[in-house]
């Protein structure tokens, strides 16, 4: 047994350190669009994992809904410098999406219907960490929050979180997406106000 007791790390997270660095808490839920909202009609709304051999995974509206999902209350941490702490979500976490797909890659490159796109290591989508999200604060996601479905990445700034998921590439090679390649940082993570490319 060490000195310090298990639980001293996570109550002094709960209390005091609660925001990142520079970041301001908002109650309300900003939207931010870099273009217009699209609208997928559902019967034509499909999600596509393509592996670093080029082998494709599709989930249609129906099946990703059949899949056993999580509802993950989480902290979000927008570069703009808003946050929103305590935020409800229901999605399917990757792992459970990943788990029968086989591959070897390092990095993630994650689209958008509308041409986002955004890129992470693989790892940051594993282990509990990502969600395909599509309801929060317990209704259907609204359009302009990235319904019907987007990606939910709460540790990293939430400029990751793709609205309007389309497909995840999983690649060997890193490549940067929208904003990365625009001069914010490639990896993003809030504590360490990894804003730009140089931070
Ligand atoms: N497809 C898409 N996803 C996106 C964006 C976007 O412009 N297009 N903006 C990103 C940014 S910068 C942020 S802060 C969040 C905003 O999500 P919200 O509008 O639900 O608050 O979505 C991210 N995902
Ligand atoms: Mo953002």
């Amino acid at each position: 047994m060490g000195v310090v007791s298990p639980g001293f790390h996570r109550r002094r997270r709960e209390s005091a350190v609660q925001l990142p660095p520079g970041q301001y808490l908002t109650e309300d839920f900003p939207v931010l669009s870099a273009g217009p909202t699209p609208r997928i009609p559902m019967e034509e709304w499909e999600l596509t994992v393509t592996t670093e051999t080029g082998r494709q995974h599709r989930w249609t509206w129906r099946e990703l809904l059949d899949l056993p999902f999580e509802t993950p209350r989480v902290d979000i941490h927008c570069v703009t410098k808003w946050s929103k702490l305590g935020t409800d979500w229901q999605g399917v976490s990757l792992d459970v999406l990943l788990a029968g797909v086989d591959t070897a890659a390092d990095f993630a490159l994650v689209s958008s219907y509308g041409g986002y796109t955004t890129n992470l290591p693989l790892e940051d989508l594993l282990d509990g960490q990502a969600w395909i999200a599509y309801r929060y604060d317990g209704e259907e996601l609204e359009p302009e929050h990235g319904g019907p479905v987007r990606l939910l990445v709460p540790h990293l700034y939430f400029w990751k979180s793709a609205k309007w998921l389309q497909g995840i590439d999983l690649l060997t090679e890193n490549e940067p997406g929208f904003w990365e390649s625009a001069g914010y940082h490639d990896y993003g993570d809030p504590w360490r106000e990894q804003r730009y490319q140089g931070d």
